[in-house]
């Protein structure tokens, strides 16, 4: 079974945007802005709802960076495809809402220490402005048991 998910990251002048998770899912990571496709809804649709819900900010210019498929050890039907989005425009100003407490973080001080296992293999890609594909299989205490990190120049979609 393929869940679909995305994944968001605003960034401004060597700075970019997570949220402290505090609560449900990987409560107590840092990490970017997202959630589940929901029924009817485009990845781009999505994007900009959690992004809204997660932070008060509404996107206004964004591209897709890359697509990761998420595998894990103790849910061998389960493969997470999580579609993350570079924000480069929006409007508002990002503030802790009810999931997520926003901070921006300088690109050379990443908290990865407090951030999924996964992130430092691809976050740097990121920062350099370069698209991935990733494939990571999570053990049970969601270390990283197995990876596949490739630049790419096509994603099937580039814009949102
Ligand atoms: P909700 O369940 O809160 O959406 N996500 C992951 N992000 C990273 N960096 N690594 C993982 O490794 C992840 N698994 C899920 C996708 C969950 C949010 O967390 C992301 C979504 O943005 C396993 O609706």
């Amino acid at each position: 079974m393929r869940k679909v998910l995305t994944l968001c990251l605003a960034v401004e002048s060597g700075r970019v945007l997570l949220g402290m998770k505090k609560r449900g899912f990987g409560e107590g990571r840092w990490n970017g802005f997202g959630g589940k496709v929901e029924a009817g809804e485009t990845i781009e649709e999505a994007a900009r709802r959690e992004m809204q819900e997660e932070c008060g900010v509404t996107i206004k210019k964004m591209k897709k960076v890359g697509i990761h498929e998420f595998e894990f050890v103790t849910k061998p039907e389960e493969v997470w495809e999580v579609h993350v989005f570079r924000v480069d425009e929006w409007s508002g100003e990002p503030e802790e809402m009810e999931e997520m407490r926003p901070q921006w973080f300088a690109f050379a001080d990443i908290p990865y220490e407090e951030m999924w296992a996964d992130d430092i293999y691809w976050l740097p890609l990121f920062l350099e402005g370069k698209k991935f594909r990733t494939r990571i299989l999570f053990d049970p205490k969601d270390n990283v048991l197995e990876k596949m990190i490739e630049e790419t120049d096509s994603l099937s979609c580039q814009e949102g």
